[in-house]
């Protein structure tokens, strides 16, 4: 009885360490997406351009400076609503095609609505090419 626990315990332990220990191989073989901040307002996205590397994955974080927006890129199947508030919108996605991809306010927001323009410019990874 005493050995089964004793057993156990060590089998508990073992596994709860694997879980605690910082695994540099894992950490390095995870590719963190890029954070990029993005404050939506009337009428523009700050930054207007957002640029990334062929294959990079974008964590995208948006947030209202003043009403609600959205936050659309088409070819990246990217589209979102922007409340407003303090609290960012969170959007993840992975920019695999190169190229210049237009961000837009997919929410009528008010007379310079069409005005929002931003750009995700995509540019080739030179070390594939
Ligand atoms: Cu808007």
């Amino acid at each position: 009885m005493h050995l089964t626990r004793s057993v156990t315990l060590t089998i508990f332990a073992t596994a709860l360490m694997s879980i605690l220990a910082p695994s540099g191989d894992a950490a390095s073989q995870t590719t963190e997406p890029r954070i990029v901040e993005v404050v939506v307002r009337r009428f523009a996205f700050e930054p207007a351009t957002i640029d990334a590397v062929e294959g990079e994955r974008l964590r995208v974080l948006v947030r209202s400076a003043d009403g609600p927006h959205g936050f659309e890129i088409k070819r990246f199947k990217v589209s979102k609503e922007i409340p407003r508030g303090t609290e960012p919108v969170t959007i993840e996605f992975t920019a695999s095609e190169v190229g210049t991809f237009p961000i837009l306010c997919s929410l009528f927001c008010g007379d310079g609505h069409n005005d929002m323009k931003g750009a995700l410019v995509v540019s080739a990874r030179s070390a594939r090419r």
